[in-house]
């Protein structure tokens, strides 16, 4: 952290918070350094944000719902974010290019993560003024009437790794469902949010319907989970902060979404189209360095073909090039140096623990020193019970078990502490229904993976991976709670 803005940074990279419509820096004027993971440069600056400044955004949340933001019909806040999707499409290469820079994803991952930006704002801008409730049929002398109302002011804590889709699958509902929003971006990924807050402005949102407070998850982050004013708590991250923000949110007596991530299974049976599963699993790992929660980090191969498999996915991790996101490689930079080091340690155990890596990617020479670079990892016969098949990495490691038939399939892809994502392989129908619904996950891919893919589909964990629905339209249910209306008219 600085208070000094140096001359090393461009004018235009030096951001402050978005509260009630004004762009203001923290209440005690600190600021945090914002390096790029390409080279680990320093190049932006973001506030340091306070309580007192999550205090002033969740006050501004709400004096927006009592105001302009809170008269408006559902139409007219489906049509501001319509509007806003179409100004995020129209910027989605600066979009793409700050998401790059500031993330250290490859540009055409950010590109398309601010397409899917876009498109979540579509989804529940269309949907705002179609979520309409029930009439409940009770005594003759009565009308029910079953209101869908947003819950108030909702806290949004998002993480590092997506950071436009996930705002946009949380932030896009919880607006369509008329909440007034106040959030906290990961202080490694702020600046995109900033971006498309500036840009919901322009399009016309009222001031305070959507307020964001950057700085340390500790201190902005733990403020925003635990204000008595915040009505709703969406969170996506690692378990650890989950408990935290539940925690919080618990003692004032308010729902929370967890997303906290996953240790996904694919399994792949000895009848699978391989030549169409193989460039599937391989980029399940590898799609944004690994740092995807649904990241398809184990796969579980039937005996038979357990080592045709592994030797045509180690062939395919041979070829696979981390390196500086603008020149399109595989995987670009891991987000921090902690997250390096995290994936390394990983490994390092595994190599003392005597598992065999069958096969690495490389870094590219030209990758700049300074960088957080990772080559990819795969790693074959791994056992069920070891940490590398049962913790959550969060890189570019893939490991490999074999398995000898559909319950020993099951209970590996069921074995873990998580429940978010799991894909099947196999041509046999009945199998596939079977196994697909005998899995404890919140998404089943079979012969596809989306690695969480898809505005459109409901999106979240048992256990471990946490709890409540994101994306699709049971997201935007989630942002809202019911009114009971009972009319006596007889
Ligand atoms: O997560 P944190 P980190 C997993 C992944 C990764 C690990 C650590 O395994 O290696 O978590 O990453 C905010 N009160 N995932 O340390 O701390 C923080 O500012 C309130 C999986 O980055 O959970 C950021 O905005 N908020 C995952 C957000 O929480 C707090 C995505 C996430 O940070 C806080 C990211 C606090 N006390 C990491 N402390 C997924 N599910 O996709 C931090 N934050």
């Amino acid at each position: 952290m600085n208070d000094q803005v140096t001359s090393t940074i461009a004018p235009d990279m030096v951001h402050t918070n978005l509260i009630g419509g004004r762009n203001l820096p923290a209440s005690d004027g600190m600021t945090m350094d914002v390096l790029s993971p390409a080279d680990g440069a320093l190049f932006a600056r973001i506030a340091a944000g306070t309580a007192e400044d999550v205090d002033a955004a969740v006050r501004a949340a709400r004096a927006a719902l009592d105001g302009a933001w809170g008269r408006l019909t559902a139409t007219e806040r489906g049509r501001l974010l319509m509007r806003l999707a179409g100004m995020v499409e129209a910027h989605a290469d600066e979009l793409a290019t700050l998401e790059s820079r500031d993330n250290g994803k490859p540009l055409r991952q950010a590109r398309a993560d601010a397409v899917a930006l876009a498109r979540y704002f579509e989804f529940y801008g269309s949907a705002a003024d179609k979520l309409h409730g029930d009439v409940i049929p009770y005594l003759n002398t009565h009308f029910v009437g079953v209101e869908r109302v947003p819950h108030g002011v909702t806290g949004h804590i998002v993480p590092w790794n997506y950071p436009m889709q996930i705002f946009g699958r949380s932030v896009g509902a919880a607006l369509a469902a008329g909440n007034a929003t106040v959030v906290k971006p990961a202080e490694d990924a702020s600046l995109t949010i900033l971006r498309v807050a500036a840009m919901a402005r322009e399009a016309g949102f009222p001031d305070g319907a959507l307020n964001v407070v950057t700085g340390l998850g500790r201190v902005a982050g733990a403020a925003l989970s635990a204000h008595p004013g915040v009505d709703f708590l969406s969170f996506t991250g690692s378990p650890e902060t989950g408990t935290a923000v539940q925690t919080a949110a618990a003692k004032n007596h308010v729902g929370v979404t967890l997303e906290l991530g996953g240790k996904s299974a694919q399994v792949v049976f000895d009848d699978a189209d391989l030549d169409k599963a193989l460039p599937v699993l391989v980029n399940a790992i590898i799609q944004n360095g690994g740092q995807t929660c649904s990241a398809g980090s184990r796969l579980l191969i039937q005996r038979g073909i357990f080592d045709e498999v592994v030797g045509a996915v180690a062939e395919r991790f041979r070829t696979l090039r981390a390196g500086h996101p603008a020149r399109e490689p595989d995987l670009g930079p891991m987000i921090n140096g902690a997250q390096q080091r995290r994936v390394l340690a990983y490994l390092e155990r595994a190599r003392n623990e005597g598992l065999t890596i069958v096969s690495e990617g490389v870094v590219a020479l030209d990758a700049p020193a300074g960088g957080y670079y990772v080559a990819p990892a795969f790693l074959a016969p791994v056992p069920h019970e070891s940490s590398l098949s049962q913790e959550e990495v969060f890189g570019p490691v893939l490991v490999a078990t074999p398995f000898e038939d559909e319950a020993e399939a099951i209970r590996l892809a069921n074995g873990t502490p998580y429940g978010l994502a799991t894909g099947v392989w196999t041509r046999d129908a009945m199998r596939s229904t079977r196994v697909g619904r005998s899995l404890r996950a919140g998404q089943v891919y079979v012969n596809c993976y989306g690695a969480g893919g898809g505005i459109e589909l409901p999106f979240g964990g048992f256990g471990r991976s946490g709890h409540g629905r994101e994306k699709g339209f049971e997201g935007l249910i989630e942002f809202t709670t019911t009114r009971t209306i009972v009319i006596a008219h007889g």
